[in-house]
């Protein structure tokens, strides 16, 4: 692992100033980008003092910054309220105000395009923002998930157009975010972070800047070094839900409980870490960031075809669970067509809110085209909107006795953990478990169907 030189020194006279301004907590904070990364980086840079401007498009989203209107669950509403009351922590949508900003952080979002090749519009965006009014002196850092590349080869040049200098005048680094949305036990704060600087100088102000809030900084060799390890992190997570998944069709077809082996393989203490199968993988990271690195792969005539190969099972999931849901009715002497089906959960993980990519959209698509009627419920989502993944407008439904009763088939797409899964069972008809969210369920187990 590389270790962090110290490289500047006193003829470098912007980068000294920059560094002892970010050490001494009087450096201005810019965050542009306030979702699920930003608004929890702009909280922990105004936690030790710095002053931040947190910059967004979406004016609303700004008011409610504005308005201490916390909208991020990982984020602490007393910390928030208390930053923005103190006016550590102010929003904006005028980019005019960039120059304020010693620093300069990224964190927008990264899809894909329809034709699932990498979507840096919004990188592309920010960076222009920041172009047009670079001033000496600014440290700039890329948080969003990329492809390898994209700081020096699009960044770069675009800040560069100014006329500044990297290493000298301004200074460049890709640190990527780490974040797991609900995860109560690792934060922005205590998850370690790779950061890899355009020059040394780049580097040490870059490592300085992340120093400060976050326990471990972990230096390499380039920005691409970065990009590829957060692109590998997702990537290892799809390959290996992949593989449950497909171990999951197999059982199935060998009528095997592939619960039960998964769990059992897990009791091994050493070289082996336990992934569950599951109706497909969703999120803005899990089956979107591995193509951002099967797309730049292209470019050295390199086919990714363990990336690939995991994206297609992971969608082959999805329609598995139509293949249970007919097999769960057929066994009642039902059929898909104007079967009653009741969702269960439709984030795209078990007790967060966030619907974007879910598989639950996708299955619920599907079995809406096979003439299935679908409702859903869902405490986290209480309503879903046309866009990518679902064509109609849905609200949540009460989670009633009759709700349950009146369905022919229960389909838990997501297993929030606030339900009762024993009343679930007991007063539905058949329950087809895509989580195992029924494993301590102990009456009624003959109405469980587990994929
Ligand atoms: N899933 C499975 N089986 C598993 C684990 C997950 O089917 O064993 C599914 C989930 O239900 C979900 C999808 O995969 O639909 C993604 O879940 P996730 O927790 O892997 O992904 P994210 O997007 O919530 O968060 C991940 C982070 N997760 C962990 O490291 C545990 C991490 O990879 C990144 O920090 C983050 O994406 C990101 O922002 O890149």
């Amino acid at each position: 692992m590389l270790q962090l030189k110290e490289v500047i020194t006193d003829e470098d006279v912007l980068a000294k100033a920059l560094k002892e301004k970010i050490v001494n907590h009087t450096a201005t904070v810019g965050v542009i980008g306030l979702g699920y990364v930003g608004l929890p980086l702009a909280v922990e840079k105004g936690k030790v003092g710095f002053k931040v401007i947190g910059f967004d498009i979406n004016a609303q989203r700004v008011g409610r910054v504005n308005a201490g209107d916390n909208y991020i669950g990982d984020v602490k509403d007393a910390e928030f309220q208390e930053l923005v009351q103190k006016g550590m922590l102010t929003a904006t949508t005028e980019f005019e105000r960039l120059p304020e900003c010693d620093v300069i952080v990224i964190c927008v979002p990264t899809p894909l395009t329809v034709t699932r090749d990498p979507d840096i519009s919004y990188i592309e965006s920010a960076t222009n923002d920041i172009a047009q009014r670079i001033r000496p002196g600014q440290l700039v850092t890329l948080e969003s998930t990329t492809y390898p590349g994209t700081t020096q080869e699009v960044i770069l040049p675009l800040l560069e157009k100014s006329g500044l200098k990297v290493g000298k005048d301004f200074f460049l680094a890709f640190s990527p975010e780490r974040v797991d949305p609900g995860n109560k036990r690792f934060t922005t704060k205590n998850t370690s972070k790779v950061c890899g600087g355009v020059t040394p100088i780049c580097l040490e102000i870059a490592y300085t800047f992340y120093a400060q809030t976050i326990i471990n900084v972990v230096p390499v060799s380039s920005p691409a070094a970065a990009e590829i390890t957060k692109v590998f992190e997702n990537t290892y997570r799809a390959v290996n839900i992949a593989l449950v998944n497909e171990l999951m069709l197999l059982c199935d077809r060998m009528g095997l409980d592939i619960w039960e082996v998964v769990e059992a393989a897990g009791t091994k203490p050493f070289g082996i870490q336990t992934f569950w199968p599951g109706p497909g993988v969703g999120g803005h990271c899990i089956p979107i960031d591995p193509f951002y690195l099967t797309w730049k792969a292209r470019e050295y005539d390199f086919h990714t075809r363990f990336i690939e190969l995991a994206g297609e099972i992971n969608i082959e999931a999805s329609y598995h669970v139509i293949d249970k849901v007919n097999r769960a009715l057929n066994a009642e002497n039902k059929s898909m067509k104007d079967a009653k089906i009741l969702v269960l959960g439709v984030a795209y993980k078990n007790d967060i809110d966030d619907v974007r990519e879910s598989p639950a959209l996708k299955v619920m698509e599907l079995l809406r085209k096979d003439g299935a009627n679908i409702t859903y419920h869902d405490a986290f989502i209480p309503v879903i909107e046309p866009h990518g993944g679902s064509t109609v407008h849905m609200d949540s439904v009460e989670l009633t006795d009759q709700a349950l009763a009146a369905a022919d088939c229960v389909l838990i797409l997501t297993a929030h953990s606030s339900v009762d899964y024993d009343r679930v069972v007991e007063k539905a008809q058949v329950v087809v478990d895509t989580r195992n969210a029924t494993k301590d369920v102990q009456n009624n187990r003959e109405k469980i169907v587990k994929i």
